[in-house]
């Protein structure tokens, strides 16, 4: 109890000394000049500053931190909404090859293989779906050079040498090194500052392209409101035919001895039936049917892109994923492509065709 009654004056005494310290002849006592009181004041307020500075920057690296969370959530949901979409178009393609019968309702019907959009729903998030046939696509390796020559023409002559681009695009397949008129073999390929020798053999993909002298990614996969050519090209037919049924306006146009009026009579005859011979369009595709014969083929060669688009509010913000598959004989199906994501970029983006 002594010690205990000690201690409390122990610790009065030092409270008086600091409190000596803190008065004026303290700081004097202490070696301070009068002018230099202010010191700890600027200090407390620089720390201050500099704490609130950390602070103000980790609040903000926080938000950067939710916001990109968020993002990803949605890219995400997206993707899987895309995903699904993709699923329903391979699952449609099976529907499709057990129904060979004529439809009885308009519900039972199987989707269309021209790239018609179909819509879907699942959970909180949408989807839309193209399902396009290789076969009604022009064959990079096997069509013949007048259809290459004028598809490519067409779709790309504004902007660029056409004839070049397709002397270019035969060079590169073509097994020799013997240059066409406007075309490049492995000299003008080894020449570039990341050289590299022009394939001599068939191509594997579309991007393949991208390597060949003049083509460009606007060329290939078309700009905002322009198609490019990977729309209506394909490596995956390969056939020197394309099908009359499914077939876009673009490819129609390219084969040789087709008018613009015979495509308007094939698309508006198709629209409704699938087409089992020229003779039964009639018109002017009837007249010309021996001419234009040798180009086409009446059924898909097993092999579809099914391009899907998932998306919450609307289409244009969506994610798009897209795949190349062949059916095989035992109800499966193989996978020969797959892209994730396509994006709005480099792609023609949800183009027109796409949207609802
Ligand atoms: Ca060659």
């Amino acid at each position: 109890m002594k010690g205990a009654a000690s201690l409390p004056k122990a610790e009065d005494s030092a409270m008086e000394a600091g409190k000596r310290r803190g008065t004026k002849a303290g700081w004097e006592d202490r070696g301070y000049p009068q002018g230099k009181r202010g010191v700890a004041l600027l200090t407390v307020i620089w720390v201050l500053t500099v704490l609130m500075v950390i602070v103000l920057s980790f609040s903000f690296m926080a938000r950067t931190e939710t916001l990109s969370t968020l993002a990803f959530k949605e890219g995400t949901e997206k993707r899987f909404w895309a995903e699904a979409g993709l699923e329903r178009g391979i699952w449609e393609l099976f529907y499709r090859k057990t129904r060979s019968n004529p439809p009885l309702s308009e519900e039972e019907a199987p989707w269309k293989i021209d790239g018609t959009p179909y819509k879907g729903q699942i959970g909180q998030g949408n989807y839309l779906v193209r399902i396009m046939d290789e076969s009604g696509k022009v064959d990079l390796n096997t069509a013949p050079e007048q259809v290459l020559r004028t598809l490519i023409t067409s779709l790309v002559g504004e902007v660029t040498d056409a004839d070049a681009l397709v002397d270019c695009i035969l060079d590169w397949r073509d097994k020799d090194d013997l240059h066409r008129l406007k075309g490049a073999e492995s000299d003008y390929y080894e020449s570039l500052p990341k050289p590299y020798k022009a394939k001599n053999g068939d191509f594997d993909s579309l991007e393949e392209l991208l390597l060949v002298k003049g083509m460009t990614p606007q060329l290939l996969y078309g700009e905002k409101n322009k198609k490019g050519l990977a729309d209506f090209l394909t490596v995956y037919s390969r056939t020197n035919r394309v099908n009359i049924n499914t077939a876009p306006k673009e490819v129609l146009l390219a084969i040789p001895g087709v008018s613009a009026d015979m495509v308007e009579e094939i698309l508006a005859y198709r629209k409704n039936q699938e087409i089992k011979n020229l003779q039964e369009i009639g018109g002017t595709v009837a007249q010309n049917q021996a001419r234009i014969f040798p180009y086409f083929s009446f059924a898909p060669v097993g092999v579809f892109t099914v391009e899907s688009l998932g998306f919450k509010d609307t289409p244009r913000a969506g994610y798009k994923v897209k795949t190349t598959v062949a059916l095989t004989a035992d109800n499966r199906y193989k996978t020969y492509y797959y892209k994730t994501p396509v994006t709005i970029k480099d792609e023609e983006g949800p183009s027109e065709t796409a949207l609802p």
